[in-house]
């Protein structure tokens, strides 16, 4: 299961596999029914956890039996209308009949009995899961005719959908049929000057807030599927309002994610001076572990500096996805090496030998050597800045790992993951082939 940590503090997100079938699963900090204080923000993210899933697991603790605090929370769960197990825990060495009967007074259905610690029922529980979950997306398999997948990221409100239609508005775009849709996003597939593109507008959780207004709740699940789907990210932020750290925490989930990322300030018309120079002060001080990223500042509405977002999407694309040999590799590292030398450690100097590519969309380096393990971080942060000057990588972070391995044959290539890659290298061939303007 791979942790999504950080985008909150009190819910955990991870990709997981429930009998073959991909879903992400969030965990909460629990509800007590007596909410207040640092309780009451933990409810909070506990009920925004239930808004935006599709099945919820009630975990209920068999050794303390039925409380008032679970009531409640079946009550909460049945106004929600959402589909629920309850999942009977801690059974351990009880009669299991007896350990479980209380908690059919909740009157949500099935119970299923399971000790977390020793894993007795855990399998039984997933395909109840299964049986649950909605009736999968269609898988769409990765086609040339995609090319290259941009996700329009952002809190909601920032003008996503706006600069979607703006894109897909100019005159050398063409749009292919009908878009694909997900439960979670729209899919967008067209053309712009020959070049294909895949445009993934992300939307939030739409709900009623009176009669007339729908609101839209910023959905974390949606976003990260998004991310990890695209090859290049447009996180949108809106100057109007400036940087907010939930911007901040969308960015670090890109990164985390490996994907290109292209910075843009949304709403820069109608904005005065001055607060066009805090922005900017701004952005300088909190984006600097991005620098990597081009900033752009746009207007969606009127179009203003729009078309060159796609320069820098490329450019991230080209960055994210271009192939280095070994020897290319080799040689910049043994370069970096001899203008600044790894440190001693033990009275040994640590051994830099070579270097391989281990992937694309991120680019991972490979540098093996001897006691890599001691590599101090601003080494690697040496080594990093070093690499991506000499490739000339923009917009894209970059991976570096290290392998000690004193023969060189022994190592076995790292594996190519052939859907991924094969079909990002001819997009990029295609990409190469069009003429620079
Ligand atoms: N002033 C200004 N308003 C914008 C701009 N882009 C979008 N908006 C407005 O912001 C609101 C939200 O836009 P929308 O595209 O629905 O945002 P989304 O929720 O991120 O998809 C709408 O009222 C848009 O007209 C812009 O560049 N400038
Ligand atoms: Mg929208």
């Amino acid at each position: 299961m791979a942790d999504f940590a950080g985008l909150t503090r009190d819910r955990k997100y991870g990709e997981a596999d429930i009998l073959g079938r991909k879903c992400m699963v969030v965990d909460t900090g629990g509800l007590s029914g007596e909410e207040q204080g640092i309780d009451s923000l933990m409810a909070g993210q506990s009920l925004a956890a239930i808004d935006e899933s599709d099945l919820v697991l009630f975990v209920v603790d068999c050794r303390a039996g039925l409380t008032n605090t679970d009531e409640m929370i079946a009550n909460h769960l049945r106004k929600t209308g959402k589909k629920v197990l309850v999942v009977a825990n801690k059974i351990d060495g009880a009669n299991h009949d007896v350990a479980v009967a209380p908690f059919y007074e909740l009157a949500l259905g099935e119970l299923h009995a399971t000790t977390a610690t020793h894993g007795r029922g855990v399998r039984s529980l997933m395909q109840a899961m299964l049986d649950e979950l909605p009736e999968p997306d269609e898988i769409v398999e990765d086609d040339e005719a995609d090319g290259v997948k941009i996700a329009i990221v952002g809190r909601p409100n920032v003008g996503k959908s706006t600069l979607v239609n703006r894109m897909l508005g100019e005159d050398r775009v063409v749009v292919f049929d009908m878009p694909g849709t997900t439960r979670d996003s729209i899919y967008i597939r067209y053309e712009r000057e020959g070049t294909p593109y895949t445009i993934i507008d992300t939307a939030g959780i739409r709900r009623r807030k009176n009669v007339s207004l729908t609101v839209e709740k910023f959905s974390i699940v949606k976003t990260l599927q998004a991310i990890n789907d695209a090859n290049v990210v447009v996180l949108l932020m809106d100057a109007s309002e400036g940087v907010v750290d939930q911007d901040l925490h969308l960015l670090g989930q890109v990164i985390e994610a490996g994907r290109g990322v292209v910075i843009a300030l949304n709403k820069w018309d109608g904005l005065d001076a001055e607060h066009k120079a805090k922005i900017k002060r701004d952005l300088e001080r909190r984006l600097q572990f991005v620098d990597f990223a081009d900033l752009h500042f746009i207007s969606a509405l009127h179009g203003t500096n729009v078309g060159h977002l796609y320069e820098s999407v490329e450019r991230a694309y080209r960055s994210a996805t271009d192939k280095f040999s070994t020897n290319q590799l080799t040689r910049i590292l043994e370069d970096a090496v001899s203008v600044h030398q790894p440190p001693l450690v033990n009275g040994r100097r640590i051994k830099l030998r070579y270097a391989h590519t281990g992937g694309h969309n991120p680019p991972i380096i490979i540098i093996h050597g001897n006691q890599t393990d001691a590599v101090p971080a601003h080494y690697k942060r040496y080594l990093e800045k070093t690499f991506r000057r000499v490739l000339d990588l923009h917009g894209t972070p970059l991976r570096i790992e290290f392998k000690t391995s004193d023969n060189p044959y022994a190592v076995k290539a790292t594996k190519r993951n052939y859907k991924q890659i094969t079909q990002k290298e001819r997009v990029q061939a295609r990409l190469k082939k069009r003429p620079k303007q």
